[in-house]
């Protein structure tokens, strides 16, 4: 029999949304909102990153962010459009950025609600003006009890507190990536009606995989272990592991992530020896936590090489942390080298 209207009928992310409040209660409608207005905003973005050179927005915005970066022109168009979208709504108590020093407080103006937002606006920037996928990746928390004027310290929560993460991928599809705690969800761009559609539902990791993600050029500054690791890969059918491993490297964090989450996968941004006061590339509060907790929900691991990365208790807004995320199997292995050789 062939399947009837109903069931092939679209769900779009604002019934999927609705759904999860009415039957599941999963979330309110303050947190629903909030989703919505992310999703808005990340279709937003979508557009002027899929304009490239048309739109004017390729190329440096001859400004610094607080970690000494330069801004491209994209980085501080997506950073306003978040901000922007998410200030007059009376779903947040507060934002913060990748490309802001400090939190942004919500105009007095505008009725303030019970949540947080982190997010880095453009993540892969440097992949922007060679057209390879980029994305947005964020993060919501509750404000802590009593808290009205939330400064850096009513951030500074572990990723277990999170009560929502997610990204979007702009590549040749744009696809939004969300969590609420209960299984990982993808939405499509639909760009004839503009808007986002459930595309697959409680995406899992596979627990073993032949592919890891790591920019090789580092090697000479990696710790033992992680070299271990690695030349046990390396090795092939003759190593240790005994079968050959392929190797993907983006650069962009939500794209090599978004690959993992289709077919499985290892990615690791490791602890650097090259410069010792940095324990890592990634930031914690708006990279690895979200991801982190995509990739958990979704049945992968996620780790700082050494401890789940969501009990890490932040210290900064802007703290590093090694990354390893992915296959459980091949994460729990990486770490107990670390472990093992502490
Ligand atoms: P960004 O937030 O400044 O774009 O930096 C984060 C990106 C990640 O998306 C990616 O995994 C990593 O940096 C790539 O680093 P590298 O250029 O060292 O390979
Ligand atoms: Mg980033």
């Amino acid at each position: 029999t062939s399947p009837s209207p109903v069931s092939v009928k679209p769900v779009s992310l604002s019934r999927f949304l609705i759904e999860e409040q009415r039957s599941k209660g999963q979330i309110n409608a303050d947190l629903r909102l909030l989703i919505e207005v992310v999703a808005r905003a990340c279709k937003r973005i979508s557009i002027a990153v899929g304009k490239g050179a048309l739109g004017g927005v390729l190329g440096s915005a001859g400004t610094e962010n607080v970690q000494g970066e330069t801004q491209k022109k994209l980085d501080v168009l997506s950073n306003e459009i978040l901000l922007e979208a998410n200030e007059w709504g009376g779903h947040l108590a507060a934002l913060a950025s990748e490309e802001m020093d400090d939190p942004h407080p919500i105009p007095n103006r505008y009725p303030k609600g019970e949540y947080l937002l982190v997010f880095d606006p453009l993540d892969g920037s440097s992949n922007i003006d060679v057209n390879i996928s980029v994305g947005t990746i964020f993060s919501v928390l509750r404000c802590p009890e009593g808290v009205t004027e939330p400064d850096e310290q009513a951030f500074l929560q572990r990723g277990t507190r999170q009560v929502a993460a997610g990204y979007a991928v702009y590549g040749s599809s744009t696809v939004l990536v969300l969590t609420l705690g209960d299984g990982v969800h993808a939405f499509t761009l639909d760009r004839e009606q503009g808007g986002f559609v459930l595309t697959q539902s409680n995406l899992t990791i596979p627990e073993d995989t032949g592919e890891f993600a790591i920019n090789m050029s580092n090697i000479r500054h990696w710790e033992p272990p992680m070299r271990r690791y690695i030349d046990e890969l390396l090795a092939g059918k003759t190593g240790p592991r005994g079968r050959d491993f392929n190797m993907r490297w983006v650069a962009s964090m939500v794209a090599d992530v978004h690959r993992i989450l289709t077919r499985g996968g290892i990615f690791i941004y490791p602890r650097d020896l090259k410069d010792p006061s940095k324990p890592g590339k990634l930031r914690l509060m708006y990279e690895a936590n979200p991801m982190a907790f995509v990739v958990e929900q979704a049945g992968g691991a996620a780790t700082t090489g050494r401890a789940r990365i969501l009990d890490v208790k932040p210290e900064k807004l802007h703290q590093r942390v090694p990354v390893f995320l992915g296959s459980r199997n091949e994460v729990e292995r990486a770490t107990r080298y670390h472990t093992e050789a502490d």
